[in-house]
């Protein structure tokens, strides 16, 4: 179903004085407010409804992708993009190293520690679930969320080492579900040319190979691929592009929908 609808930013998105001037003519292709529930629920069988109210609320915008897509280089131009317009904007990012349990992966990763597959895989889950109300918390109060790296990161990564894929899917089940996957998609040969691969565990040509196979059994109606091998600036302009209608969409009013059917 395809909704047009031509809004000024000031109007629909409260944005500041600097996009008063600016107007947007957006074509929505999302479905309306009222259908949203159903059409997620019966279509794609990966969400489930959290919350009947839809209140106006922020977006939770997910960028995916291989090693040196250029998901924090477009996380941050984003932020500043919305930041510009006045919109109540957050950067997070997995995992947090911030917190007790991110200390233990920023470890892992850098082979400081050597851990069981299934044991770091729940760690990273952990690592989501910890921040989760807190995720909601802000979403509700009206920020849109802008996370660098999530729950496919978690699935593709654990699966692509061999473990299975329902049971790298099962912990997740139950964290707040995307209004958008931004998929950075790059041939993994052109993502190792980028600035080079460090020290880190999974920085590896052929395992990428192997992740960017699991992270296609990942996509569903949430998800945008966007083709990553153009200019940091093509880019850019399509992913400012691709978010603005979901921003209004949650402003407007939309429930919050948990990941993986819990
Ligand atoms: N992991 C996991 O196993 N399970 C989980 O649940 C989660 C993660 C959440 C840490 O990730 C590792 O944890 C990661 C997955 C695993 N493993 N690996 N490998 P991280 O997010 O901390 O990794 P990172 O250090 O941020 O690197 P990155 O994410 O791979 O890079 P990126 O953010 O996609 O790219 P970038 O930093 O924006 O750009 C990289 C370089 O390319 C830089 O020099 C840019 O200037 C350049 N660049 C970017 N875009 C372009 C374009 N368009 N053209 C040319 N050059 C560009
Ligand atoms: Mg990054």
């Amino acid at each position: 179903m395809i909704h047009s609808c031509n809004f000024t930013v000031s109007k629909s998105l409260n944005f500041g004085a600097l996009a008063a001037r600016r107007p947007l003519n957006l074509r929505s292709n999302l479905p309306s407010k009222c259908s949203v529930k159903f059409i997620r629920m019966e279509n794609d069988n990966n969400c489930s409804p959290m919350d009947a109210s839809s209140e106006s609320r922020g977006a939770l915008v997910v960028f995916e992708g291989l090693d040196r897509s250029g998901k924090t280089s477009q996380c941050g131009r984003l932020l500043s993009y919305l930041e510009g317009l006045g919109h109540p904007v957050e950067l997070w990012r997995f995992p947090d190293r911030t917190t007790s349990v991110g200390q233990m992966i920023s470890a892992y990763l850098s082979n400081k520690s050597q851990l069981d597959d299934h044991t770091i895989h729940l760690l990273f889950s952990a690592n989501r679930w910890e921040k989760r109300s807190m995720m909601e918390a802000k979403l509700k109060a009206g920020t849109t969320l802008i996370v660098d790296r999530y729950s496919y990161s978690g699935v593709a990564f654990s699966s692509a080492k061999g473990l299975d894929f329902e049971w790298c899917k099962a912990p997740e089940a139950g964290l707040i579900a995307p209004d958008l996957v931004l998929y950075l998609d790059i041939p993994p040969e052109k993502a190792a040319e980028r600035g080079g691969y460090g020290d880190e565990r999974y920085e590896q040509l052929e395992f990428q190979k192997k992740v960017a196979q699991h992270y296609k059994l990942l996509e569903d109606s949430a998800w945008k691929i966007i083709d990553a091998s153009r200019s940091l600036e093509d880019v850019e302009k399509q992913v400012k592009e691709t978010v603005s209608e979901y921003v209004v969409s949650c402003q407007k009013g939309k429930p919050l929908s948990s990941l993986w059917s819990y």
